[in-house]
């Protein structure tokens, strides 16, 4: 199996996470994003949109992340990370929307300035990234998993751009529920880390001024 992936990219981690946390051997492949190798012609038979990630499972060519989460969970994971009873299974579906909704248009945007310039509204983004943390924290109150009893892929996929959220000047800390859910990922048997990146509220420059806050 093989997954095409770029190293700082959230969507491309909730793949490696689950593929992890699934304990299935595969191959990475880098799709060097910044020199725009996901617009090549050879890429772009793999996926029209010329994004990352992209798993290849044989003959099978799978895109988009969430739908990546979905084909995985069904084949290797059995009924474990996607329940197959219509309710349970419908509320993974609505966590995975919201992961490629609210989170991609806000936390994952904000990051994308900090890391790569985008040109978005700061502003906008972080308080669009506000909005759904608030309604996550709310839903985790009395809940340890996002969707069910169980952890399932809608944790895997909320977890990538929600823990590099600071990345993109977005403070979770006051999040209490969002920082045990963060937490109760982490400690799952086969975690894997997306690599951390020194910008945003991650930066050399805020953690300095934090320090020289501390009495
Ligand atoms: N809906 C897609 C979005 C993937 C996506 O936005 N990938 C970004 C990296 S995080 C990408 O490949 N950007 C490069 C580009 O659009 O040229 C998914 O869930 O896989």
């Amino acid at each position: 199996m093989k997954l095409y992936s770029f190293h700082l990219s959230g969507h491309s981690h909730r793949v490696h996470l689950l593929l992890s946390l699934l304990h299935i051997e595969y191959e990475t492949i880098e799709v060097d994003l910044r020199a725009g190798a996901q617009k090549t012609p050879e890429y772009l038979v793999m996926n029209r949109f010329g994004q990352v990630p992209v798993l290849v499972d044989e003959d099978l060519v799978v895109s988009d992340s969430n739908a990546i989460l979905v084909y995985l969970a069904r084949k290797y994971g059995h009924t474990s990370w996607l329940p197959d009873d219509p309710y349970a299974e419908a509320e993974v579906q609505r966590w995975l929307s919201v992961a490629a909704g609210e989170v991609t248009y806000g936390l994952a945007a904000a990051r994308l300035i900090t890391l790569f310039n985008a040109p978005r509204n700061p502003k906008e983004v972080i308080a669009r990234s506000h909005a759904v943390l608030e309604v996550i924290d709310a839903e985790l109150r009395e809940r340890t998993w996002i969707a069910a009893a169980m952890p399932t892929i809608a944790d895997v996929a909320l977890y990538s751009y929600i823990a590099h959220a600071p990345e993109g000047n977005v403070d979770i800390s006051s999040y209490v529920n969002v920082g045990r859910w963060l937490e109760a990922v982490e400690a799952l048997d086969g975690f894997v880390a997306l690599q951390r990146s020194a910008v945003g509220l991650q930066s050399t420059e805020h953690t300095k001024l934090i320090a020289k806050e501390q009495p």
